[in-house]
């Protein structure tokens, strides 16, 4: 059985876990800000809980690409209030933000389990600080920056560069010494990525969890790939796409997998898990 530690917290990632987003940011690209209030991300945060959510994932900063700038100050004042509120809940409560400082005050407040960023603790001071802490960490690979990142990406073969890439930083998390059952990495589908690199790292997902050497989480939910794919436009209007990504990316080994659509990807793993559990001979 393997066992993810985060936190106050043991995951038992024999089954796929569900990590419901909860977007405090006034212009996220997918819920066009509609949780930026505390009190409505914290309704929203029960809905995601009461719909089968595993671990909740708290964001103050939009990182689609083109988003405007939030100041560390003004990030860790949307996502304070509503980690504190949500960490008595009884699931994990994840962090998704790249700054050491917004970082420090939410561990030190004890409000987060998990520290989910999308820079990989690149921010200085981040690693030393995290290791330090109880807390999960996941550790996303980007190339370039938010603002600019999907304007030319460029690799040789995105799966062998992805997979050095998190196996390197795994490999400075231990040397910090963070215990390997407190990491988690994910390729950062769209960040910095073509639809064929997407696609590429999607089917090479067996080979990186195994090249980083720590479980897979994975994001994909309404992003734009799937938009490109499907020619829809509207991130909202996206959900079959998603529930379908997501049941690819737990075949290709994801161990956790991050959406806004919880309810339904619940369902598309349940059903997934019964047909997979069945023997052949059931089936036929
Ligand atoms: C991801 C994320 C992702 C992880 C965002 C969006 C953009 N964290 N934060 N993986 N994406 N670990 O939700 O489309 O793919 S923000």
């Amino acid at each position: 059985m393997k066992n993810f530690q985060c936190g106050r917290f043991v995951l038992d990632l024999s089954r796929p876990l569900v990590m419901g987003i909860l977007n405090v940011t006034p212009d996220s690209f997918s819920d066009g800000g509609r949780y930026d209030c505390r009190d409505a991300a914290i309704s929203h945060a029960c809905s995601l809980i009461a719909e089968g959510a595993d671990i909740l994932d708290i964001g103050g900063e939009s990182t689609r690409p083109g988003a405007p700038y939030v100041s560390p100050e003004q990030e860790l004042a949307r996502v304070l209030p509503v980690l504190e509120a949500v960490s008595g809940l009884g699931v994990p409560v994840s962090l998704d933000t790249r700054r050491a400082s917004v970082m420090r005050a939410a561990l030190s407040a004890g409000v987060v389990d998990l520290i989910n960023d999308v820079s990989a603790l690149e921010d200085e001071g981040a690693l030393e600080l995290v290791a330090r802490s109880g807390a999960g960490i996941c550790l996303m690979h980007k190339q370039g920056n938010p603002g600019t990142m999907q304007q030319r990406p460029e690799y040789g073969d995105v799966v062998a560069e992805v997979g050095d890439y998190l196996a390197a930083r795994v490999e400075l998390c231990l040397q910090a010494g963070v215990a390997r059952k407190r990491l988690l990495a994910d390729p950062g589908f769209g960040f910095g990525k073509t639809l064929v690199h997407n696609l590429a790292l999607l089917s090479g997902l067996a080979a990186i969890e195994e090249r980083a050497g720590v479980p897979l989480l994975v994001g994909l939910s309404r992003k734009s790939m799937l938009g490109t794919i499907c020619s829809e436009p509207n991130p909202a209007e996206r959900l079959g796409a998603s529930v379908a990504a997501a049941l690819e990316a737990v075949h290709r080994g994801a161990k956790i997998i991050r959406v806004h659509d919880v309810k339904e990807t619940r369902q598309a793993l349940q059903l997934w898990a019964a047909l997979n559990s069945m023997t052949p001979s059931a089936v036929s």
